[in-house]
């Protein structure tokens, strides 16, 4: 595939061109690929629609979170997701490009991952002390706001304290990054409840228009960026199974690869259930069939 557009970024699985034209300034086009990553390394081998799945199902949430982002003034960067470029249709977003906010945006309603970590050290997440006895996969009494820097390609995001955001963007954006991200944790919640799936926690990152208010960017609600866990098994105590790419990871534990190594192919068997986690998570959570 080769897109005759200007590489602006290259993720792990993803990657955004410069799609801006002297009528049209200032879009970015953003490239879902079927690459998967787990252990924090791109895999050799591709899941089939995984790019079109994770698409169609941030394009979903961005139209479910509008009335949220409307009654905080603010609005979605997704222009469209069919005026794209025949070579990646389905998985491509044409979006207003944006000042971004030097802040991941994370909330959580569920002990998981870091989080735990965080909270058996100091009985706290960030500046929030948390009752005793919590374990991972806990409900919290209330969601939190966790902020973390964004690290350079390569590096983990280092969390920070709200007063760290303060001092990043002013206390006034601060309080609005961290109200609207709990709102739209609160929403999608709701919403993947109804689904009987628990959203344990999830990254937003958001920018701004030139003189205009704050505008929600990048992929939202999908499986690389937050954790869903199927309600029917919560079990909290232990690690809930993550959503689609627990197969992966427990094929490539069994595989015996040391995590240093070039990852290994993995087996047909393997990618079809991915594949499948995938489109259940969307058909799950729409109510629609992916086509
Ligand atoms: C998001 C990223 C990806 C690698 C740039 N609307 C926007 N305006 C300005 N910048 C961005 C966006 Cl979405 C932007 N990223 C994150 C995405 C691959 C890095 F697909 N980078």
């Amino acid at each position: 595939m080769t897109l005759d557009l200007p590489l602006v970024a290259r993720g792990k699985v993803r990657e955004v061109y410069d799609a801006s034209t002297p009528a049209a300034p200032d879009r970015l086009l953003l490239v879902a690929s079927d690459r998967i990553s787990a252990y924090d390394v791109v895999l050799p081998t591709p899941i089939p629609d995984k790019g079109r799945v994770l698409t169609a199902l941030s394009v979903w949430w961005f139209d479910q979170l509008a009335p949220v982002l409307a009654a905080h003034g603010a609005s979605s960067h997704l222009i469209s997701a069919t005026d794209v470029p025949a070579e990646v249709t389905g998985r491509a977003m044409l979006v207003r490009r944006l000042a971004m906010e030097p802040v991941e945006c994370v909330a959580r309603g569920y002990l998981s991952g870091s989080g735990t970590v965080e909270y058996e050290r100091s009985g706290a997440i960030r500046d929030v002390v948390l009752p005793e006895g919590l374990v991972e996969g806990s409900r919290l009494p209330a969601p939190v706001f966790t902020p973390s820097t964004k690290a350079e390609a390569g590096q983990h995001d280092e969390p920070i304290t709200f007063d760290q955001v303060v001092g990043l963007v002013g206390a006034p954006r601060a309080e609005a990054l961290r109200e609207l991200t709990l709102a739209l944790y609160r929403a999608a919640a709701a919403i993947a409840a109804d689904a009987g799936l628990i959203l344990a926690d999830t990254k937003f990152e958001f920018g701004r228009l030139p003189g205009g208010g704050l505008v929600l960017g990048d992929e939202v609600l999908t499986p690389d960026s937050s954790r869903f866990w199927p309600a029917a098994t919560w079990s909290p105590g232990t690690a809930q199974p993550s959503y689609d790419k627990q197969y992966v990871r427990d094929w490539l534990t069994r595989s015996g690869w040391d995590r240093k190594s070039p990852p290994p192919e993995l087996p047909d068997d393997v990618v079809a259930a991915t594949r499948e986690r995938y489109v259940t998570a969307y058909e799950q959570l729409t109510g629609r069939r992916f086509t």
